[in-house]
């Protein structure tokens, strides 16, 4: 049933209105996993805005058993079919349409449409899966109001769920049953959502703001549900978030999620039934670390976010989806800002925009967060449309503030609930609210790369006067030769030389403004000159809170980055400071390694620097592990011409093991002040302490003595919690313990039966960084626990094991890079979305040395070359090649 792929792209300037909206659709499910029928009774009516006289029903893998307009057959003449769709000819301008067909979800390996996921049939249908359930106009700009009857066998399927409320249910013979739902709130297709299966529930109650009970009601299989009491706490904190930071209430009196083990993504946010990758619900002390945690609350947040921002107000088109997912991504940052230390929580943040979205913005799939084409719209999930989308609307809010931003979003609401808008849409909202012109902000929406700021500094001692020349400057990306400058804000203060802030005059103005301000840069250069600096030349502390996702160059020297470090007042650039210093110590050793030089001790600036850090660690231990960790190899490769991959492993390596060393003493006080006796708690306090903690425990293990050894020992036998067992376990092998082995084979044993425990298991030995990699991990293949059909298993050992191995997969002989394209090849035959995704790890061959780029740029010529492969996968490889 499945079609040669089309690889033509589609155009963001093709867009047309639909030429038909189909303001209602009944939707009739009569559930078996191999033959399901479904019945689909949709109204038309012509779209006064639309044009031509055909309308386009998308439909796939599924046989066309009917067709009737009106109730009458639709004659050969007044309609074709093509492999994706049909048309119909010239329909008149009302009428009702009736579509049965068969589909397959036990088939169904790609899990988009209806699937079987562990026996509990389930939906994934954004951005285009609904059109593998029915023919329909599936494109997010046709909204309707759905009713839904679900069949299905009673004792397989006693739980059957669908968006919006519970309307009717019965029994049937022969052991059936049947339930009815309705959603009230007009949709478009991919917020469509189906669970059929034997499913335990955890209920709770939320009443908003307004008075309206809400009934929450969580789903997983029986077995999971002791893991899913933290989902629903998360829940019920950002329902409540939601109300207080943005005014919004949540609309339907039933709230539900369910939980299913092979899932894509991380959760979908249909309306009224989240749907939700069991990685992202289940977290138990035992099984879950405090990264988990964290993200399930995160996640939980997120989607429910999107109730409004997604469901309420969605998008025209697929190019507008940084609209719902950079504004999402940003409310669940601020959410998680809000719950913990919003320092700590917007370092992390900036680790993964310069670790990702930086790494991708320098590639050959670099994008704008609004692309103007694709081939494949899976493919444009990416940290660019997400993570950069939520720093675009960051910037919105550090130009307006927080309460003109508010005024912005709620006009937005104003203007658009219901209704399927553009980014144009909301920005617009946002320059109407505050009287601003945002014209040139808009190029964040159409310009792709990370833009480059370069800071010249001049004091004036007898005018007391700094100036700032700052320069912008954004590198090529495929298609876009030449940039225009952006609007860029930077958050700014003056740290004096006795560590004190100096307040803020701008030339031309008559007194000081406070200590902290936002500088606009609009021009290609600019000028800011600041006076009445009594007290000698301050050291400029810029882009505080990372205010714009761009590369700052400040010239900084290192004394000025140890003030930085000791005295200024923001978090990031603390934070930052620290980073450059050990960035600059740990690229001078890639240097030395590259030139044959191979130094055995560590410069004396970072081992004091790292000193200083541990002795304010008691002030706040989570921002002391985030001071302490050292830059990831993917930001240090970013900063080199060639990414010299055994440079940066005996740079890291060094730099641990000589730390480890020289503060052996204050390593092991950190790591006991920061153990906690008492019982386990996951409260932000505790979650900090144990972050310090583990880290302190990695350096002494690095270390590689006696003392440091026997404590991962005792840890990893005692622990009473997954954030210290994984960690012990980690140090364990990574460090090449003699009870490696054994170890590894405990805690398979203790936990084969939580198949999250063993997706870490799987991801712990991939990373570990050796030559032996490429084999253990294809060893690791062969695992009876190994699965292709479980997204999260392929993704624990291949993923890992492609995007966090820098060793391991980069080895010089090519085997990582074979590995990945062999199975990745026959991974795309099940499941394009998942495949295509490992692949874009062979996308940055164009970093490596000439050796490697053969090897890497052959493994994805074979990709291409490969016949019928999917256009998810082929839309990478070529780009990739281009
Ligand atoms: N909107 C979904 C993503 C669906 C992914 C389809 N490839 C999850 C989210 O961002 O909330
Ligand atoms: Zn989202």
């Amino acid at each position: 049933m499945s079609q040669a792929p089309t690889r033509e792209p589609v155009y963001l300037k093709d867009y047309r209105p639909p030429a038909f909206l189909t303001p209602e659709i009944e939707l009739d499910f009569v559930l078996e996993p191999e033959a399901t029928l479904v019945t689909s009774r949709q109204t038309f009516r012509r779209n006064p805005k639309g044009e031509g006289r055909e309308l386009v029903l998308f439909g796939e893998n599924q046989d066309l058993l009917a067709l009737t307009l009106n109730g009458a057959p639709l004659p050969p003449e007044r309609w074709r079919k093509e492999s994706d769709r049909i048309v119909l000819l010239d329909p008149p301008d009302e009428f009702t349409l009736e579509v049965r067909s068969r589909i397959d979800p036990a088939a169904n390996t790609a899990l988009m449409g209806l699937y079987i996921s562990n026996g509990v049939f389930c939906t994934q249908c954004e951005p285009e899966g609904f059109r593998r359930i029915t023919y329909f106009q599936d494109r997010p700009d046709v909204m309707a109001r759905y009713r839904v009857r679900i069949e299905a066998d009673r004792s397989a399927c006693p739980v059957l769920l669908s968006n919006g409320n519970p309307i009717d249910r019965g029994d049937l013979p022969g052991g059936r049953h049947w339930a009815l739902w309705e959603d009230p709130f007009p949709k478009p297709s991919y917020l469509f959502a189906l669970v059929a299966g034997d499913l335990a529930c955890l209920e709770d109650e939320f009443t908003t703001r307004s008075g309206r009970k809400v009934q929450l009601r969580l789903y997983s299989e029986a077995a999971n549900i002791g893991q899913c009491h933290h989902a629903l706490a998360s829940l019920k904190k950002a329902m409540k978030w939601d109300e207080d930071r943005y005014g919004l209430e949540y609309d339907l009196d039933l709230f539900q999620i369910v939980a299913v083990n092979d899932f894509n993504f991380g959760a979908m946010e249909n309306k009224g039934l989240n749907i939700f990758n069991t990685s992202a619900t289940l977290a138990r002390a035992d099984t879950s670390t405090d990264f988990d945690f964290m993200n399930v609350e995160r996640v939980i947040a997120h989607e429910y976010f999107h109730n409004w921002t997604g469901d309420r107000v969605t998008c025209r088109d697929w190019f507008q989806l940084t609209l719902k997912e950079g504004l999402t991504v940003f409310r669940d940052q601020q959410f998680s800002a809000d719950m913990h230390s919003p320092g700590v929580k917007r370092i992390g943040d900036v680790v993964f925009i310069r670790d990702v979205q930086f790494a991708e913005d320098a590639g050959p799939l670099a994008h704008p967060i609004r692309p103007d084409r694709y081939i494949e719209i899976n493919n444009f999930y990416t940290a660019t449309v997400y993570q950069k989308g939520a720093e675009v609307i960051r910037m919105l809010h550090t130009l307006l503030g927080e309460e003109t931003y508010r005024k912005g979003i709620d006009l937005y609401f104003q203007r658009h609930d219901g209704q399927a808008v553009t980014c144009e849409d909301f920005v617009q909202a946002m320059a109407d609210a505050s009287g601003r012109d945002l014209g040139q902000f808009m190029r964040w929406y159409s310009q792709a790369g990370t833009p480059e700021l370069e800071v010249r500094r001049r004091f004036d001692p007898d005018r007391q006067a700094l100036t700032l020349e700052i320069a912008q400057r954004t590198p090529p990306t495929p298609g876009q030769e030449e940039k225009l400058p952006f609007h860029i804000p930077i958050r700014m203060g003056l740290i004096g030389r006795d560590g004190t802030p100096r307040r803020l005059q701008l030339e031309g103005e008559n007194e000081p403004k406070g200590t902290e301000r936002v500088l606009e840069l609009t021009e290609p250069a600019q000028r800011f000159t600041f006076i009445g600096l009594e007290g000698g030349e301050p050291v400029p502390s810029l882009l505080r809170g990372f205010s714009a996702p761009v590369k700052l160059d400040a010239g900084y020297s290192d004394d000025e980055l140890a003030h930085l470090m000791a005295h200024d007042t923001d978090d990031f650039v603390r934070w930052d400071a620290g980073q450059r210093l050990a960035s600059n110590v740990l690229l001078a050793l890639v240097g030395d390694h590259a030139a044959g030089r191979a130094p055995s001790t560590l410069d004396r600036r970072l081992i004091d620097a790292f000193a200083k850090s541990l002795d304010r660690a008691g002030e706040d231990p989570a921002f002391a592990a985030r001071m302490l960790s050292l830059p990831s190899s993917s930001y240090l490769g970013q900063q080199m011409q060639v990414i010299d991959v055994e440079g940066i492993r005996f740079a890291l390596d060094l730099a641990r093991r000589e730390l480890g060393r020289s503060l052996h003493g204050a390593w092991l006080a950190a790591y006991r002040a920061n153990t906690d006796e008492g019982p386990f708690s996951i409260d932000t306090a505790a979650i900090a302490r144990r972050s310090l903690k583990n880290l302190a425990l990695a350096y002494l293990a690095y270390a590689r003595d006696e003392e440091g050894q026997a404590l991962v020992r005792t840890q990893y036998a005692r622990a009473d919690n997954m954030t210290d067992c994984l960690s012990a376990l980690r140090l364990i092998t990574e460090t090449g313990m003699p009870e490696s082995e054994a170890a590894l084979a405990s805690f398979y044993e203790k936990w084969e039966k939580e198949p999250l425990v063993v997706n870490k298991w799987f991801s712990l030995q991939a990373m570990i960084e050796d030559e032996a990699a490429p084999e253990r991990v294809e060893h690791l293949m062969a695992h009876p626990a190994f699965t292709w059909s479980n997204p999260n298993r392929v993704r624990a050992l291949l993923g890992s094991f492609a995007m966090m191995n820098l060793v391991g997969f980069h080895r010089r002989d090519g085997a990582g890079y074979r590995l990945l394209t062999d199975k990745v090849l026959e991974l795309d035959r099940r499941n394009p979305q998942v495949a295509a995704r490992l692949l874009s790890a062979l996308g940055r061959w164009r970093r490596f040395d000439e050796h490697r780029q053969s090897l890497m740029r052959a493994e994805l010529e074979r990709v291409v070359a490969t016949p019928g492969l999917s256009r998810d996968s082929y839309e990478i490889a070529s780009k990739s090649l281009a």
